[in-house]
């Protein structure tokens, strides 16, 4: 029989006991988490240190422990590996520091070096040049696991996302958002537990410059293991909506207060912590929280099956039967790439969360058709060539700001109206890989040419995959031109938190009655979808014939 005592904690003491991790009785590897524990700063997972059966449980959850201090008493233990760490010489990791350093490297102290371990991770290998950081994916005081992306970076090429090489509790930042960096640069001290302290020793060893853990190599890990998570292109993979999920997504995961063994239980059954109540200290979330939240959907989820005949499962929506169609003839699967796994997520979230409406219409562009084609002959000294895009554009964000429930996003409770005092609008370009949204911002301040010029510089950097996360956030409304491919109408889907989306489809010469006689008219069809819990009917009917009106006749967008 022998005692497991709580590690150095780098200079904390009475450290509150949050999560006790296993039972009297329960067999526990060396490595294995035993308890957690919470300072104001961070969470950290305190390793058993040493392989057997917990024969008692000296501490509760509530109490306050110590550096020495025992907390369990374990039969038929044996030194785990974590006793192998302290064997390694402290001159060896180069990169440690605080705590690390603190922590006296002695093999008669096996449990110190089992102790949570602040190390410093190093910028890995980017394939060459620096790199701009965009998004910080966590704040100090998170945890944590190896894998979890930890930043995004983006070169004139790519963005990327680093992910973690162990788990641990972040302590602090050694860049921020803006920096230019390069492999090798300081980027982060991660207060990792002994469990990790393989890949958080490899972290270690590559500043020293032994060896480098490529970006490339963390991502065909990260694929495997998590495709979200791999190390690709993101900006070229983000429309407005999944763009601002991204950020949302890193808000939330920074927001959430729980240990990384819940956060592991967590991702192993699904669950998104987001939405999981914490009962815990400072709403800090338990492994009782997330199997409760995962029992009370099961219990909440109808199991009969639906009208359709089909079962329903989990929320409620009908899961698409499974068939191998193999059955039927010859198939080839082929992989979605990034951008067309983001528009799925965007599209499905979109679908599930706006109640939509699509208003049709057509506007007389016979004047201003001439009028374009005019100006294309004036300019094309200039090289500017204008679309009809340009000067729809315009006369959209003069309707927005007659109509501001058009520039709006419903709160996130619902219970009221974001009105914004600036009119940006996406435009969906179609690129040889997919769907991209980038958007042109301040469109009620500029000229037609500089949204023209604009537009032609943002649909390029689309179409080489060359557009910056930024290049795709902040859209107010968007726009979806079909016109120069075909199509009387259509009904393009709202992206939340967007309230609206405008589709062109073809223009074409019609018959039109004047009250005397038909004559022709070049009419181009306008598909206004809206989220009927913000935009009612009639406002949009009127929303839409006063942007027929400006398109008809011009000469008021311009005042
Ligand atoms: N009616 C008739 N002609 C039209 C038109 C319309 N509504 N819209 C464009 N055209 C004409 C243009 O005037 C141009 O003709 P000319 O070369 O003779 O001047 C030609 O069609 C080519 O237009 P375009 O679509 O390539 O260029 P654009 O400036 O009109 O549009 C852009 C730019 C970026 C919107 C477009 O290239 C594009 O990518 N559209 C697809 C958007 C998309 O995929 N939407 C679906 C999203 S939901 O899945």
């Amino acid at each position: 029989m022998s005692q497991l005592i709580i590690p150095d904690l780098g200079g904390a003491s009475q450290v509150d006991v949050i999560e006790i991790l296993v039972a009297e009785g329960d067999h526990v590897d060396a490595e294995q988490a035993v308890l957690v524990l919470e300072t104001d700063k961070a969470s950290m997972e305190i390793p058993a240190g040493k392989a057997g059966v917990i024969s008692r449980l000296m501490v509760k959850v509530g109490d306050k422990v110590s550096s020495g201090d025992a907390f369990a008493e374990i039969k038929g233990a044996a030194a785990g590996t974590a006793g192998k760490t302290a064997e390694k010489p402290a001159d060896k990791a180069p990169a440690a520091v605080s705590a690390a350093a603190s922590a006296p490297s002695n093999e008669t102290q096996p449990l110190k070096a089992a102790a949570a371990k602040a190390q410093a991770f190093m910028v890995p290998d980017i394939g060459g040049g620096k790199a701009e950081v965009i998004e910080l994916s966590v704040q100090p005081g998170d945890a944590v696991q190896a894998g979890d992306t930890l930043l995004v970076l983006e070169s004139d090429k790519a963005s990327m996302e680093i992910p973690a090489e162990a788990s641990g509790v972040v302590q602090s930042w050694s860049l921020k958002v803006g920096d230019k960096v390069q492999a090798g640069d300081a980027m982060l001290v991660l207060m990792a537990a002994a469990s990790s302290g393989g890949a958080a020793g490899h972290a270690v060893d590559d500043a020293a410059g032994k060896s480098a853990t490529s970006a490339a190599a963390q991502a065909a890990k990260a694929t495997a293991e998590e495709p979200a998570k791999a190390a690709a292109p993101v900006s070229a993979s983000v429309s407005p909506a999944a763009a601002t999920n991204h950020t949302a997504n890193g808000v939330n995961s920074g927001e959430v207060h729980a240990g990384p063994a819940v956060r592991k239980l967590a991702r192993e059954l699904g669950v998104d912590l987001a939405l999981v109540a914490g009962s815990g200290r400072r709403a800090r979330i338990t492994k009782e929280d997330v199997q409760n939240w995962v029992k009370s959907r099961l219990q909440n989820a109808p199991t009969a099956g639906n009208s359709m005949g089909n079962a329903v499962v989990g929320s409620g929506i009908p899961p698409v039967p499974v068939i191998d169609f193999s059955q039927f003839g010859d198939t080839e699967t082929v992989a979605l790439n990034n951008i067309k796994r983001a528009t799925a997520r965007a599209m499905t979230t979109a679908w599930l969360n706006v109640p939509q409406v699509t208003q049709f219409d057509l506007a007389d562009i016979t004047d201003l058709e001439a009028y374009r084609v005019a100006q294309n002959q004036k300019f094309s000294k200039q090289g500017i060539k204008f679309s009809l895009v340009p000067f729809v554009l315009k006369a959209l964000s003069w309707a927005m700001k007659q109509y501001p429930a058009f520039n709006a996003s419903l709160s996130p409770d619902g219970q009221s109206l974001i009105l914004k005092k600036y009119v940006n609008i996406g435009v969906a370009v179609d690129t040889p890989k997919g769907l991209l949204v980038p958007v042109i911002r301040d469109v009620d301040r500029k000229s037609v040419t500089e949204i023209t010029q604009e537009l032609a510089q943002k649909a390029g950097l689309a179409r080489d995959g060359k557009l910056s996360l930024a290049d795709m956030q902040g859209g107010c409304l968007s726009l979806s031109s079909l016109g120069g491919i075909g199509g009387t109408a259509f009904t393009p889907i709202v992206s939340p938190p967007e309230v609206a989306i405008l589709g062109l489809s073809k223009a074409s010469m019609q018959p039109v009655w004047n009250g005397e006689t038909f004559i022709p008219r070049l009419m181009l069809p306008l598909s206004l979808s809206y989220d009927h819990r913000v935009i009612d009917g009639a406002e949009a009917a009127r929303f839409a014939q006063t942007l027929v009106g400006a398109l008809q006749d011009m000469r008021e967008t311009l005042m």
